[in-house]
């Protein structure tokens, strides 16, 4: 069952008969688990042009065919080695990166692993009912291609796990399918990866700012000394760049549509009487998921982070571009909150990396809003969309306990009670985006109403091309 053609890969599977074997046994669960937890409703004869990864160079992870989603050909990748690769960072820097896992961080690498891994199928369950609210066939196409890409991810991780971690990495590739987003019981690992993603707009914001946090967390763990977690997840990060572009310009799109809308009507009407999506909503989904992804980078100041970054397991993103990889010296100053105030302070650098990291995502994510922000220049409007303070509505860490304002004022509870719906999305708004999406379009080159085209399609095909063939 388990073969070359069925697993395209890199990792010399047809030679490897207990990867073989442990794959057999949990193969059959994961295609379970997708026709289970995966897109509802399109896993019999829907037809989707998507694309798989059949190798690593450009060409072989860019092989476009329509597949029906279970049949889809779920492989196992890793970026070409790095030959005489040494450790970048961390006590160890200079030697030889490990091709094996060491006995004594066998526990934090698992820990990693199955953290990240935990992220991806959660993903899939998130969003397992868009498919019913499609503003368009290229849009569905572009979910169910985030989607099987998520998918395998989580075979990337289940490789690392059935491939060095013996037993225990077998319970937990197990795991990985028995969690499930949002399950009271046995929720998945992270937060943000229970909320639930009902609209498009969720899952543009998700893909725009939680697929970045992917990106960020990618990144450093390409820089971690264990090669195979390097190379696994910087064959990854290609795939994760398209997810961040159907973030991107699927929120633009809407943006675009609703500059639109408001011109026709002469900048006076509510948007949503004309069925779009108006801007004081865009801007709560920002606050909401911007906030949501924030807390997945964890606490700001941390003794896993440091110890992460010492044993040279997880590394900063790009840390080619920082001067001094053992960082036993330096400090890094962080707003900490104390005695009722927040005042500045200088925390050695390694307990920090949680928080380094995260100013590499807040960036990364401040240049796409102002991408955005050029959709209102060229309309000659002054409106702007903004990233809120990184204060603001914080689960984790050391803002979690206290209350802020998106620019960063200080809140009473109360306050924030009486307040929060001005900033955040209420039933009433998730009523209002559900009524717009409450009928899929499934007509070649049609878009709902609150969404502009594209500007070009997948592949070079048009835009009315039949990205998903949904006749049985
Ligand atoms: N929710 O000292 P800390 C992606 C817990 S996304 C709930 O900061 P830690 C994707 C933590 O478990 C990228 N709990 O160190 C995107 C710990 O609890 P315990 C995913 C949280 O844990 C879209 C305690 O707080 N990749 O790829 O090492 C679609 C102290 O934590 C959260 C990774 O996450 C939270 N947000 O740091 C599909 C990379 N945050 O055990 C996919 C691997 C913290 O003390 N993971 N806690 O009870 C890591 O690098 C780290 O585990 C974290 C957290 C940065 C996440």
């Amino acid at each position: 069952m388990i073969s070359a053609e069925k697993i395209p890969n890199n990792v010399g599977l047809s030679s490897n008969k207990r990867l073989q074997r442990a794959l057999e046994h949990w193969q059959p669960q994961y295609i379970q688990w997708w026709k289970d937890m995966g897109p509802q409703g399109f896993q019999d004869y829907h037809q989707v042009y998507v694309r798989t990864a059949v190798s690593v160079d450009p060409s072989g992870w860019a092989h476009f065919e329509y597949v029906r989603l279970p049949e889809y050909r779920w492989g196992i990748f890793l970026a070409d080695p790095v030959h005489d690769r040494r450790i970048g960072f961390g006590d160890f820097v200079g030697q030889p990166v490990w091709q094996e896992v060491p006995g004594e961080f066998r526990n934090q690498l698992r820990r990693l692993i199955v953290t990240q891994g935990d992220t991806e199928p959660a993903s899939v369950e998130q969003q397992r009912w868009l498919g019913q609210r499609c503003p368009s066939l290229y849009d569905l196409r572009n979910l169910f291609q985030v989607n099987v890409e998520e998918g395998r991810h989580l075979w990337a991780m289940v490789y690392l796990l059935h491939s060095y971690f013996g037993r225990d990495g077998r319970d937990e590739a197990e795991e990985l399918l028995a969690r499930q987003s949002g399950n009271r019981d046995k929720p998945r690992i992270l937060d943000a990866f229970n909320e639930p993603i009902e609209n498009w707009l969720d899952f543009f914001m998700f893909t725009m700012f939680t697929d970045r946090d992917g990106k960020s967390q990618l990144l450093s763990l390409s820089e971690s000394s264990l090669d195979p977690l390097s190379r696994t997840t910087r064959f990854m990060l290609t795939e994760e760049a398209h997810h961040m572009f159907v973030g991107e310009t699927g929120v633009a799109r809407i943006v675009e549509r609703t500059c639109q809308l408001l011109k026709e009507a002469g900048y006076a009407e509510d948007v949503r009487k004309l069925g779009g999506i108006d801007l004081p909503t865009i801007q709560k989904f920002i606050n909401l998921w911007f906030s949501l992804s924030l807390d997945l980078h964890g606490n700001e100041v941390s003794t896993n982070a440091a110890s992460y970054f010492g044993n040279g397991l997880k590394g900063r993103a790009q840390e080619e571009k920082w001067d001094d990889h053992r960082v036993t010296e330096a400090f890094y100053e962080l707003e900490l909150p104390a005695n009722g105030a927040l005042e500045r302070k200088a925390i050695p650098m390694r307990t920090a990396m949680n928080e380094v990291l995260r100013d590499w995502y807040v960036g990364d994510c401040e240049a796409g809003v102002q991408r955005w922000n050029k959709i209102f220049e060229r309309h000659g409007m002054s409106d702007r969309l903004r990233l809120p303070d990184r204060k603001f509505n914080r689960g984790i860490g050391m803002f979690s306990s206290l209350h802020f304002d998106p620019f960063g004022a200080p809140l009473s509870a109360a306050e924030w009670e009486r307040r929060r719906q001005e900033w955040l999305p209420d039933g009433a708004d998730r009523e209002y985006l559900l009524s717009i999406m409450a009928r899929p379009i499934y007509e070649p080159g049609k878009f709902a109403n609150y969404i502009a085209p594209p500007l070009r399609g997948i592949n070079r095909m048009p835009i009315n091309f039949e990205y998903v063939r949904t006749e049985a």
